[in-house]
C-alpha cells in the first residue's frame, strides 16, 4: 500500500440565481407592458399590431426595411412611427411593383433584384402594400403616432417598449381580426401583464 492519500477536488458548480434583481433605478423606474392576443383561429395570433392610442409622441427619422423575397413581402406586417422612412427592397430573380391603394395612393414602379425605392410615411393610417405584377401579394405598413408600439409573434405575444408609469389605452389592430381599444395601469418597475382576446371581423 502506498499510503497515499487522494486529494480530490471538488468541482462544485455553483448555480447562482439571481431572479428578480429587486434593486430599483429609481427615477428611471419604467414600466412595461407584456401581453399575449388570444385569437380562435391560431394563426391568426401573429402579426397583431399593439400600440398607445393619440401619444402624439412626434415624428421618426428612423428608416426600416421590407423586402421582396420568395415572392412575399417581408415582414408581412410593418407598425412604424410616423415620419419613418420605409426601403423597400427585391431579393427575388424577378422584377417587383410596390403601390398603395390607400393614403397618398403611391406607385413606386417596377424594379429588380437588388434595388430598392423609400417612401416616408408622414400620416398615421394603416396602407395596404401591393405588387402590379403579382396580384396576390399584400403586406401592411401600420404607421402610429408613438414610439410605443409592437407586433405580435406566432404565440400572440408582445412586448412594448418600457414607457413611463400611468395609464394607457392601447390599441390593436389584425388584418382579419376587429380593432380593440384596452385601458392599462403601468407601474414602475414591473411589467403589466394583459390578455387580449380578438374576434373575427363580422
Ligand atoms: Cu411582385
Amino acid at each position: 500500500m502506498s499510503g497515499s492519500h487522494r486529494i480530490f477536488a471538488l468541482g462544485a458548480a455553483l448555480a447562482l440565481s439571481l431572479g428578480g434583481a429587486a434593486t430599483s433605478e429609481a427615477a428611471d423606474a419604467t414600466g412595461e407592458i407584456v401581453g399575449t392576443v388570444t385569437a380562435g383561429v391560431p394563426k391568426h395570433r401573429a402579426n397583431t399590431v399593439v400600440y398607445v392610442k393619440n401619444a402624439g409622441q412626434g415624428t421618426s427619422t428612423a428608416t426600416v426595411k421590407m423586402d421582396q423575397k420568395g415572392m412575399m413581402f417581408t415582414p408581412r406586417v410593418l407598425p412604424i412611427q410616423k415620419g419613418t422612412t420605409v426601403e423597400f427592397s427585391n431579393s427575388d430573380p424577378v422584377g417587383h411593383n410596390v403601390f398603395t391603394p390607400d393614403g397618398d395612393k403611391y406607385d413606386l414602379g417596377t424594379w429588380p433584384k437588388g434595388e430598392s425605392r423609400k417612401y416616408t410615411f408622414k400620416s398615421p393610417g394603416v396602407f395596404r402594400q401591393l405588387c402590379k405584377v403579382h396580384d396576390d401579394m399584400i403586406a401592411y405598413i401600420v404607421v402610429v403616432d408613438t414610439k410605443y408600439f409592437a407586433v405580435s409573434d406566432k404565440n400572440g405575444d408582445f412586448k412594448l417598449p418600457a414607457l413611463p408609469p400611468g395609464k394607457y389605452t392601447l390599441s390593436f389592430w389584425h388584418e382579419k381580426l376587429g380593432a380593440k381599444d384596452v385601458t392599462v395601469d403601468v407601474v414602475a418597475g414591473k411589467p403589466t401583464k394583459i390578455d387580449v382576446p380578438l374576434e373575427k371581423k363580422p
